[in-house]
């Protein structure tokens, strides 16, 4: 039996890792354990194997090794400011039509208020989406960036999915040359006080699916474009990837495939300089054992040899069919939610970060996740428009007390962070980094 390079676990999975190796997805143990990138088929093999606990023993071993006992959570207020949509997505409950029941926008005044509640409440984060608003100047989002910069001058905001970077581009007439549409967009949102972008908007990287669900988003090359440019001015972003509808195993695969190649690149200089090999095709792997990193393992902000931002996080979103045009769908079992969270892990080895999104999973499989490949809660929330587990309102909140327990009953050490992952010292509501 071999022996692994990583301190035992509380949670025990290394009995479940050596089933593993001693299964047919031997070949994918062996690869794991000594950091090797895993292929697309190794992929499939992931997704079709019905030992989906040898799946997140594999997935557990790459989150202790990246973040030993310690697990992640915000304090943080999400704003959704309205949900006009000119687009009309087939698996989204949250978007209106101008003048329909139910439509709203925030005025400058509401958004100064939450902001105000956010800074009294000790967030560190405000994080921001909203609809492809038809007739909202681009003014608007830079006045709401500045009216949150004046009133909570120390939160972060993590603000507007690519598909709204985009929206503001061509509003703004500057979607001609697109990188530089898009840069000149990024430019003035960060000069307005924009501190780095969500992840959603992704959907799933396919075109069959995007043609038949979300006909008229932005694809997957304006996507990553817009993540890309992000990264060059300095800004961390996220991704996200939702699942469980209309798409295949193949296309999940495909999609993490993308962010992968994309945050090769991203982090090669970096690598470099922190001694970390290039495996075949360019690969940075930050998954493998402690002796292949001599100095850091994980990027973070400011660090030596880094000279742009990078995705921080993955964070895999069940569908929820509820109220949505594809109602007629089950959504992803509670097994598939595992699954997909497992695998995103071990494919995404160059993502620092997993996110079991509590809203979208539900606390208690949040906190399952913890053990199975997810190092981070996401947050406080508050209120949540987008989507709603069965008959609840938009007020989801949990508190710190909450989010610290479920993590210590999962066996690990509660840490908080702030958006980009730096621990934050906390003193009541005050806080400093
Ligand atoms: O882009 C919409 C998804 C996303 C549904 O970056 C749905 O830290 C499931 O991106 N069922 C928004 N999902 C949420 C998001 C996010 C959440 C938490 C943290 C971060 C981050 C980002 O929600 C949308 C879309 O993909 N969504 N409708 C639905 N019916």
């Amino acid at each position: 039996m071999t022996t692994l390079a990583t301190p035992p676990s509380a949670t025990g999975p290394d009995r479940l890792l050596d089933r593993a190796l001693a299964s047919p997805l031997r070949g994918i143990a062996e690869k794991v354990q000594a950091g090797r990138r895993l292929s697309p088929e190794d992929g499939a093999t992931l997704f079709r194997t019905p030992d989906v606990h040898a799946v997140c023993a594999m997935a557990d071993l790459v989150r202790r090794r990246m973040h030993g006992d310690r697990a992640y959570y915000n304090v943080n207020r999400h704003i959704n400011y309205s949900n006009v949509c000119a687009l009309s997505c087939k698996f989204c409950a949250f978007f209106r039509k101008e003048g329909e029941d139910g439509a709203y926008e925030m005025s400058l005044d509401q958004i100064r208020a939450e902001a105000a509640k956010a800074a009294e409440g000790g967030a560190t984060e405000l994080h921001i989406v909203g609809g492809l608003h038809p007739r909202l100047p681009f003014d608007y989002y830079t006045s709401m960036l500045r009216t949150i910069r004046e009133t909570a001058p120390q939160i972060h905001i993590k603000a507007f999915t690519a598909v709204e970077i985009v929206h503001l581009a061509r509003i703004t007439r500057r979607w001609k040359d697109r990188a530089e549409g898009i840069r000149a967009v990024l430019q003035d949102l960060k000069d307005a006080g924009l501190g780095s972008l969500p992840g959603g908007g992704a959907e799933v990287f396919d075109d069959r699916v995007h043609d038949e669900a979300y006909r008229g988003k932005i694809r997957s090359d304006e996507w990553l474009d817009v993540h890309r440019v992000a990264h060059e001015l300095g800004l961390n972003t996220n991704a996200t990837m939702l699942y469980g509808h209309i798409e295949q195993h193949g296309d999940r695969l495909h999609h993490l495939e993308l962010l992968r190649t994309q945050q090769d690149r991203t982090l090669r200089d970096w690598a470099a300089a922190q001694g970390i090999a290039d495996q075949a095709d360019g690969a940075v792997v930050l998954s493998g054992p402690a002796a292949s990193y001599p100095r850091e393992r994980l990027p973070m902000p400011g660090a030596a040899g880094l000279r742009t931002g990078y995705f921080q996080t993955i964070i895999p979103l069940p569908f929820f069919p509820d109220d949505s045009e594809l109602e007629r769908l089950p959504g992803p079992s509670g097994l598939e939610n595992l699954r997909t969270l497992a695998v995103a892990r071990l494919m995404l080895d160059n993502f620092p970060h997993v996110k079991a999104f509590w809203i979208m999973q539900t606390l208690p499989m949040a906190q399952v996740m913890l053990q199975n490949g997810a190092d981070d809660l996401d947050g406080t929330v508050v209120w949540y428009d987008i989507t709603k587990l069965g008959g609840s309102s938009t007020h989801q909140e949990v508190s710190v007390g909450d989010l610290r327990r479920a993590i210590r009953e999962a066996g690990l050490e509660p840490i908080e962070r702030d958006t980009l992952y730096r621990p934050v010292m906390r003193d009541g509501r005050a806080w400093r980094i």
